[in-house]
């Protein structure tokens, strides 16, 4: 569990520093509407219509959205809107395994029932592409 320690605190550093760049954020807004775009032309309507899940795509080696506020029990779904990369999910704090490799259309589920900030990574991407997210759950 070391290595996945080591690997969370680079996480959150790299999570702190993209925060900090107000040009950062506007390539990321505009990045996350094409990334909307793609699901919609993937499963033919907005990812907000899903029911029962909070959806998070993956797209260009980032999370969209990058951060999350989600009450308890909400269950979040990652989909894989990239046409050819494929991403994975891994959620330190939960001690669950990485998921599979997810390629493109494919998704991965995970019911959040502890409250609290949940960094999570892209298994292949968080530490070249500095592909990571987090889901701030609450009470
Ligand atoms: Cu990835």
């Amino acid at each position: 569990m070391r290595f996945v320690q080591s690997i969370v605190s680079a996480a959150l550093l790299s999570l702190a520093a993209a925060g900090s760049s107000l040009a950062g954020e506007e390539d990321l807004a505009a990045l996350c509407a094409q990334a909307e775009e793609s699901y919609t032309d993937m499963f033919g309507h907005p990812s907000a219509d899903e029911k029962g899940v909070t959806v998070v795509k993956m797209f260009k080696y980032r999370f969209c959205p990058p951060k999350l506020s989600v009450p308890v029990g909400t269950t979040v779904r990652w989909v894989n809107v990239d046409r050819r990369t494929s991403h994975s999910i891994v959620l330190k704090e939960e001690g669950v395994p990485e998921s599979d490799r997810l390629f493109p259309e494919e998704t991965f589920e995970f019911t959040f029932l502890s409250p609290g900030d949940q960094t999570y990574l892209c298994g292949p991407h968080w530490e070249t592409q500095e592909m990571i997210g987090m889901v701030s759950v609450g009470e």
